[in-house]
């Protein structure tokens, strides 16, 4: 295990700055154990192999990982629970689970040596944002099978912190306690942080005026304007953690002070992003899907795991002396993306556009519906305070221009009462698709996708 350094801000300073061309060889060489441990313990993985023709002593450079097999959420859940797990069952010590949109969940798993180096990834994320082993960290992310909680916990506490584990819910509650106990780092979804905001408001309390100085917050995406809002309200520095329980969980990513991205650590994982249509790897910078192969991981390898997460990478220097990759915040998933009438729309993209906008609050809904063969999106939006009901329909038009300027679609706009908008508790309900509603389908159908919030 590493110990905290000298120099403060870097928990890993050796391992923060390889070389490119070292931390290259790290990785092939890491890569052709996964691979062969993949090969040798995990049927899935043989037969995939096998399909391709490839086999784990075909890896000679890193680029040759794209001859090999990518893996999907499908192939978890078609293996659930254990089936991919290379390890036998007495040497994992921990699992979780994300519920997903339908079906079974899908189940991840950890051996001791996984969790050590988890909770040695997410304190060097937690540093990395700027948490210091002084700090009281008041952790809103859900505990349970959800790996946000547990998550950040085991970073906080391998950070030196002093850990406040509440998980999400019980707003009031949360809001005295960060001021009782002084917190002064807020790990949370950023929609639930902007719930704490206005809870506090409600409260009369002024979350400005405590010592919480910065917030660490992911699991879901959200904008800049959601940043601005974030630090004006809470009175933080707010930085993006990015992970996913696939992989890990959270501590996979994160901003450095810079903010020109989230440094992924490449000494455990490798970072492609391809393109979405073809599979074909695109090259550093372009836009597409990111897939993320583990390097380190035991219980559970995974090899080019497709995220559906879209981004680009940048190897370009970070002023901050990092020399891993960095990962552009991530915008949406390609399973998020609506076509509206022939627009592909993401849901951030509507975020950008309408966090900040006068008359209103940053909680907003998508409805998605369809009428006769045409998809049709609304989006709900939520009066601020202090707009009288006769500004709505201005407000409601405005919104509507805005949108059709920015992002070309059209879509109906309607302004709800201030508190109408459901509140977030973990990752929001961003999006509610009617095409999908059972009454809509036919018998086995499923019905609308909900949040995996935890
Ligand atoms: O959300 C792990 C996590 C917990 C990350 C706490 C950060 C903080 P899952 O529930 O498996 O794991 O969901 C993973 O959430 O593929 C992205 O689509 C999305 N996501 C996670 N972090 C970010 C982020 C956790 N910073 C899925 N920005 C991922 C945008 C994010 N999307």
């Amino acid at each position: 295990m590493n110990v905290i350094s000298p120099q403060p801000w870097m928990l890993h300073p050796d391992d923060e700055t390889m070389s490119r061309d070292a931390l290259a060889a790290l990785q092939l060489n890491r890569l052709r154990g996964t691979l062969t441990r993949a090969y040798e313990n995990v049927p899935h993985y043989r037969r995939a192999f096998d399909a391709r023709g490839v086999t784990p002593a075909d890896l000679t450079d890193l680029s040759d990982l794209r001859h090999f097999p990518f893996t999907g959420k499908s192939d978890l859940r078609d293996n659930y629970p254990y089936g991919l797990f290379a390890v036998p069952r007495r040497e994992v010590v921990r699992v979780h689970a994300s519920s997903g949109t339908t079906g079974k969940p899908t189940v991840v798993g950890y051996t001791a040596g996984d969790l050590d180096c988890w909770a040695d990834l997410m304190a060097r994320s937690m540093a990395t944002a700027g948490v210091r082993p002084d700090d009281v960290v008041h952790n809103s992310y859900g505990y349970g099978l959800f790996t946000g909680g547990l998550g950040a916990h085991a970073g906080a506490e391998r950070l030196g912190c002093a850990v406040v584990p509440m998980s999400g819910g019980n707003t009031e509650r949360q809001i005295s306690l960060i001021m009782d106990l002084e917190a002064t780092a807020l790990c949370a979804t950023p929609s639930y942080a902007l719930n704490m905001a206005e809870v506090a408001d409600s409260m009369g309390i002024d979350l400005r005026r405590s010592p919480l100085r910065i917030g660490l917050f992911g699991a879901e995406p959200w904008s800049e304007g959601m940043r601005a809002q974030l630090e004006e309200r809470l009175g933080v520095r707010a930085n993006d953690v990015y992970g996913l329980s696939e992989i890990m969980g959270p501590g996979v990513a994160v901003e450095c002070p810079q903010r020109c991205g989230l440094h992924g650590w490449e000494d455990h994982f490798l970072f492609e992003v391809v393109d979405p249509e073809t599979l074909e790897p695109l090259p550093m910078g372009s836009a597409g899907e990111l897939v993320i192969t583990t390097l380190t991981k035991e219980a559970l390898p995974m090899i080019r795991y497709r995220t559906r997460d879209i981004t680009r990478l940048s190897d370009e220097p970070c002023a901050c002396g990092r020399t891993h990759v960095r990962i552009m915040r991530v915008t949406g998933r390609n399973d998020d993306m609506l076509i509206i009438r022939g627009v592909n729309v993401y849901p951030s993209q509507i975020e950008a556009v309408m966090v900040g906008f006068p008359g209103t609050t940053p909680h907003y809904q998508l409805i998605v519906d369809r009428e006769g063969v045409l998809d049709t999106l609304s989006v709900q939006v939520e009066a601020a305070p202090d707009l009288a009901a006769e500004g709505y329909s201005k407000v409601a038009a405005d919104v509507r221009h805005h949108i059709k300027s920015m992002i070309g679609v059209t879509c109906g706009v309607t302004v709800l009462r201030p508190g109408d908008v459901p509140r977030s508790q973990g990752k929001a309900v961003r999006v509610r698709d009617l095409r999908r509603a059972p009454d809509r389908q036919g018998p086995g159908s499923r019905g609308a996708p909900v949040s995996n919030a935890p």
